[in-house]
Formats: C-alpha cells, structure tokens, sequence
C-alpha cells in the first residue's frame, strides 16, 4: 500500500534563477503539506551518496557537480498516495517530454539542471528523508 509521504528537493538551478518560492507555493496548492524543510548545500560525498545509484552511469560526474554547485531545498512531503501524485507534479525527467503545466515544464532548462527530485518510491521516499532530516525536524 502506498504511504503518504515523498521527498523532494529543489536544485540549485531553480534556487539561482529565484524560482523556489513559485515551486513551493505550487506544491502546497498542490495539497501537499510540508513536513519538514531545509536550506542546505551538498557536499560532494553527501551528492554522491545521495545519487550513488547512478555511479556507474555516464553523467554520475555531472549530476554530482551540479547538485553541489550551489544551494538547494530539501523537504518532506505529505499528500495521499504522495508519490506518484508528486511524480505527475513535477513532469519528466527531460523537461522537453514534461507535461504543459508541470514544474519541470515550468521551471527546468535541462534533463540535469532540471529544477526538482521526486522520490520514484515509497522506500526511496523513507530512505531519502532519513539522509537530510532528524524525527526532531519533521512537524
Ligand atoms: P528523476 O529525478 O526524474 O527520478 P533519475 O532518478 O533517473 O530521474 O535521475 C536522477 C537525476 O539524474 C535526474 N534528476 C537528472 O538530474 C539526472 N539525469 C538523469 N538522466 C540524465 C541524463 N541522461 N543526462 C544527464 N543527467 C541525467
């Protein structure tokens, strides 16, 4: 059964071009409810541990340089059925082949600079949660 929370993070190219307030107003119109939220930079270990799924592949480089070069949100969410809705929020991972309308759509420039993470499962939602947040920070 689904849970009712995901994670996200709102990346550095979003955060620069001055678009996070406009994101986060779009998700809590969205319905989803904050849970917990942080300003914070990655350091290079934390982005490759974060991302240590895609080690292996060709842009693991890229995506790490890029999601420490500059400052980011990260924030759990609650909604039911949080993460396939959040999913359908955000739009694709290539923001060319994003739905009119979502974030992606909205705000990314690039299939790496692409302005927003969703969790893409129940687990990877807990596990990503846990990587930024303490049970002290989540409201
Ligand atoms: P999503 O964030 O939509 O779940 P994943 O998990 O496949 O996408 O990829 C994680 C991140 O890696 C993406 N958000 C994007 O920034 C980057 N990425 C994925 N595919 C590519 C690619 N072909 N070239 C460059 N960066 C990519």
């Amino acid at each position: 059964m689904a849970t009712n929370r995901t994670f996200t993070m709102i990346k550095p190219d979003a955060v620069a071009n001055g678009h996070a307030g406009k994101i986060i107003d779009h998700i809590t119109q969205a319905g989803f409810k904050i849970v917990a939220l942080k300003y914070t930079r990655l350091s290079t270990e934390m982005a490759g541990n974060f991302y240590g799924i895609h080690r292996e592949r060709s842009f693991f480089g890229e995506l790490v340089s890029f999601m420490t070069s500059g400052p980011i949100y990260a924030a759990i969410l609650e909604k039911d059925n949080a993460v396939e809705d959040f999913r359908k929020l955000i739009g694709a991972t290539d923001p060319q082949k994003a739905e009119p309308g979502t974030i992606r759509n909205l705000y990314a420039k690039s299939i790496d600079a692409n302005a927003i993470h969703g969790s893409d499962s129940d687990e990877n939602a807990e596990i990503e949660g846990n990587f930024f947040f303490s049970q002290f920070e989540r409201f």
